[in-house]
């Protein structure tokens, strides 16, 4: 049977469906100039087999009861109905509520789930624990921003300020003379936007740019970090060591007299500070371009070039978020500030700083003048949070004390976990430490769409509609389309949508009306969209109501240009537009900063030696970055990642030379081994990636071949089994997933086949 079209929209496009005797057609929205790929990935998602039909519980759990279990990540399913899954967790909930309090519940729940605002799965979790517990311990920050978004608003203002709301492309294409972009500009990451992007409108923009005549200038281990529209140079740099380069172009520029000393004067706080540094009067130690050389590998005679050019010039500098995913991350994030501060930039049109811009497709957009509300998630009476990527340190070591953002707090001791929308056995970093972390709790629930290692780690599984099978709202404030999700199949099994089953759990602990105020799913909906048209009406926009939005399938909303301005108003008027800092200005020295007295993030920015430094044992980088086939690890076994794999493994790169002295060809399987493991995965090579370097993408579902090892061996490619996991700094506590240090071998002999997309051993009753 042939049915209607369906508008939807997901974290990487707007689209029509058409399910077509079980076949599922996706077309992407009309009005987008470039469509992602990653679209194909829903076209066999909605009944693969790796889906979640039922309820489940772990063996070992249902057996012995809640409790420290070794046999998670190793274990065999029983499926349940879901009255007795509903008992099961919301008898566990109040167990462990009643004796250890709702500080003794983690519902940080990190993940990005599906572009629907209502049924946003993080958002459902908070509003569930609040309104029936009273609360959980939370995770600030994220895992894409942690070091930037704790730094910035020290030394310049709130990073959606700075990012979401920074110079906009459409600017830089029309007035941009140079754009360095520190860790590049790749479209794999502007292809998606939480919430939704309905234009993809990146690659025109910089097309633009190029033909109007500005140099692109990448800079980054891989040569695929820069469009080929930019037509721009790439120069190769070490991983991690951004900072140094950056210290040195600015000793290039002081030493010339190429600083826009009465920009700094007027408008910085800390330039001499800076100076000193630079210039040895701190320590003794001249950061200038031959000591840069040294540790960045690019030559010294390219640095001092480089500043030249950057002199006298309409100059944008961006840092990727990549750079801050490592350890001192904080640094290159404020380095790239204090760099465009030095050539007087922030504030002009299409020049200054863009930190993350191209890093996600929110970023050098417009702002939506109203945009649609989130789901209120109520009160929290919990004062515990972590950063959000010391979840190990937190499960590991309760009671031990960490450093953040100045404060000294304690880890809770957590004793249950809920988790809905992610998926941390593909986001956390050295993932044999992480299931030693959750073997610690008494119980792990997490709702899924299909059986990721997450899943296979839980107690109780609880199955969750995908986005197709359910109706929402998807919408960006960067986005100027608003689309109803309306859904397009059945849902798969016995699957419920993250509402419904929080709804009849709430009912189940006496808490119902506290959780849904007596709406339905549709009812939300409805009530969310009516709060936004009320805002709308208030300020003259015209929009229909929602049953005539609902058959549309679409809205435009009015949008606003002012991108840039918060360090345009400075520019403008200081006096009138002080940046919300102590000094009211950029701050290349932070006092607040200098006097928390963390050796790991001083008070002005500075190079610090990272650990993950190649050595005998472990001669290579790793980058392991966001992959180009699937968001994050989302669709994995969608078909458009599957026909990027290699013998169903994701593909590393290696250049010529490393691939030539380990006699390793295109094509093989090779061992990407450190000391906490060994990955699996086919081989590319090419001379897109500095020599030294060995590129792995995250996203590969973990698939390890003896879950329970020590220092396991994923047969399938998923890199988080090699990072480090330590926090950016004490300032920030970020993720440093993005670098790390392995040596690379050929697999000899038969490599055990991929089992990622196989489902675990389920017993029925
Ligand atoms: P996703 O794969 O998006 O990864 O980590 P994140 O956990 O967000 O996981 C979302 C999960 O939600 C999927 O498993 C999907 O099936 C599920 N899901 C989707 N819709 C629903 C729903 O409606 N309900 C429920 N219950 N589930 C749903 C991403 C994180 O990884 C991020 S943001 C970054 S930037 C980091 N990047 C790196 C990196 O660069 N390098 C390394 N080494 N590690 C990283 N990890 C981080």
């Amino acid at each position: 049977m042939t049915v209607k079209p369906t508008t939807h929209s997901s974290h990487w496009g707007a689209f029509t469906a058409v399910l077509d005797n079980d076949q599922l057609v996706v077309i992407p929205f009309s009005g987008d100039p470039d469509p992602s790929p990653l679209l194909k990935n829903f076209e066999n998602a909605l009944n693969h087999k790796v889906r979640i039909a039922t309820p489940m519980v772990r063996r070992g759990w249902l057996e012995n009861g809640p409790g420290p279990d070794d046999r998670r990540g190793a274990d065999e399913y029983i499926a349940v109905t879901w009255e007795e899954a509903y008992a099961l967790a919301s008898g566990e909930l109040a167990r462990i509520a009643e004796a250890y309090g709702p500080e003794s519940v983690f519902g940080g729940s990190y993940g990005w789930s599906s572009a629907g605002r209502f049924h946003h799965a993080q958002s459902q979790v908070h509003r569930f624990l609040n309104t029936t517990i009273g609360g959980y311990v939370r995770s600030v920050n994220s895992y894409s921003s942690g070091a930037a978004s704790v730094i910035l608003p020290h030394i310049v203002g709130d990073m959606n300020e700075i990012a979401r709301r920074g110079v906009s492309w459409e600017e830089i294409s029309e007035h941009t003379d140079l754009m360095l972009s520190f860790g590049g500009l790749a479209l794999k990451n502007s292809q998606v936007a939480s919430g939704g992007l309905s234009e993809h409108t990146e690659r025109g923009f910089i097309d633009k740019a190029a033909k109007r005549g500005t140099k692109f200038i990448s800079v980054s281990p891989l040569q695929s970090d820069m469009p080929d529209e930019a037509q721009g140079e790439w120069l190769a740099i070490r991983p991690g060591t951004d900072a140094a380069l950056i210290l040195a172009l600015l000793h290039v520029l002081k030493s010339n007299g190429w600083t826009d000393e009465d920009y700094l004067a007027r408008y910085c706080v800390g330039w001499d500070k800076m100076v000193a540094y630079i210039v040895g009067a701190e320590d003794g130690q001249v950061r200038d371009a031959v000591w840069a050389a040294e540790i960045c590998g690019i030559s010294a005679a390219r640095i001092e070039k480089l500043a030249e050019e950057l002199h006298g010039k309409r100059v944008m500098i961006s840092v990727a978020h990549a750079l801050q995913r490592a350890e001192h991350g904080e640094q290159p994030v404020w380095l790239g500030l204090v760099l465009s501060a030095a050539l007087g930039q922030p504030g002009l049109p299409g020049g200054g700083y863009g930190y993350a811009l191209g890093a996600l497709g929110h970023y050098g957009k417009h702002h939506n003048q109203v945009s649609y509300p989130a789901l209120p998630q109520g009160k929290n009476g919990v004062k515990d949070f972590i950063p959000v990527a010391r979840i190990s340190d937190m499960l590991l070591n309760p009671g031990q004390e960490f450093r953040y953002n100045g404060e000294t707090r304690r880890y809770p001791h957590i004793k249950l976990a809920w988790w809905a929308g992610g998926n941390p056995f593909h986001h956390h970093q050295d993932l044999a430490r992480l299931r030693q972390a959750f073997n610690q709790l008494d119980t792990l629930i997490v709702h899924e769409v299909a059986w990721t290692a997450t899943a296979r780690h839980a107690d109780i599984v609880l199955p969750a509609t995908m986005t197709l099978e359910r109706e929402d709202v998807g919408g960006a404030p960067t986005d100027r389309h608003l689309f109803a999700m309306q859904p397009v199949a059945k849902p798969f099994g016995e699957a419920k949508d993250d509402y419904t089953i929080f709804a009849e759990l709430a009912k189940r602990l006496g808490r119902e009306e506290a959780f849904t105020e007596g709406r339905s799913a549709r009812q939300w909906l409805e009530h969310l969209y009516g709060q936004m048209q009320e805002k709308c009406q208030q300020q003259g926009i015209d929009v229909p109501n929602f049953s005539t939005f609902w058959d549309i399938g679409q809205l435009q909303l009015p949008q606003l240009k002012d991108g840039g301005r918060l360090l345009r108003n400075l520019r403008n008027d200081p006096e009138q537009h002080p940046l919300p800092t102590p000094s009211g200005k950029i701050e290349i020295f932070s006092q607040t900063i200098a006097d928390f007295n963390d050796a790991d993030c001083p008070g002005h920015p500075v190079w610090l030696e990272p650990t993950q430094k190649p050595d005998a044992g472990n001669p290579l980088y790793l980058i392991a970055n966001q992959p180009a086939t699937k968001l994050h690890s989302q669709l994995d076994y969608g078909k458009h990642s599957v026909s990027q794999k290699l013998d169903g493994r994701e593909i590393c790169r290696l250049h010529p030379q490393d691939a030539a002295s380990r006699g390793i060809k295109i094509g093989d399987t090779v061992k990407i081994s450190n000391s906490r493991g060994t990955v699996l995965a086919s081989v590319d090579i090419s001379e897109r990636i500095m020599a030294g370097v060995v590129q792995l993408p995250t996203g590969a579902w973990y698939d390890p071949q003896d879950p329970q090892a020590e220092k396991p061996l994923c047969r399938h490619g998923n890199p988080n089994v090699l990072t480090l996991d330590v926090g950016t700094s004490s300032l920030a506590q970020g993720c440093c997933g993005q670098i790390t240090i392995v040596e690379v071998a050929r697999f000899e002999g038969t490599a055990p086949a991929v089992q990622a997309f196989e489902p675990p051993v389920v017993l029925y009753r």
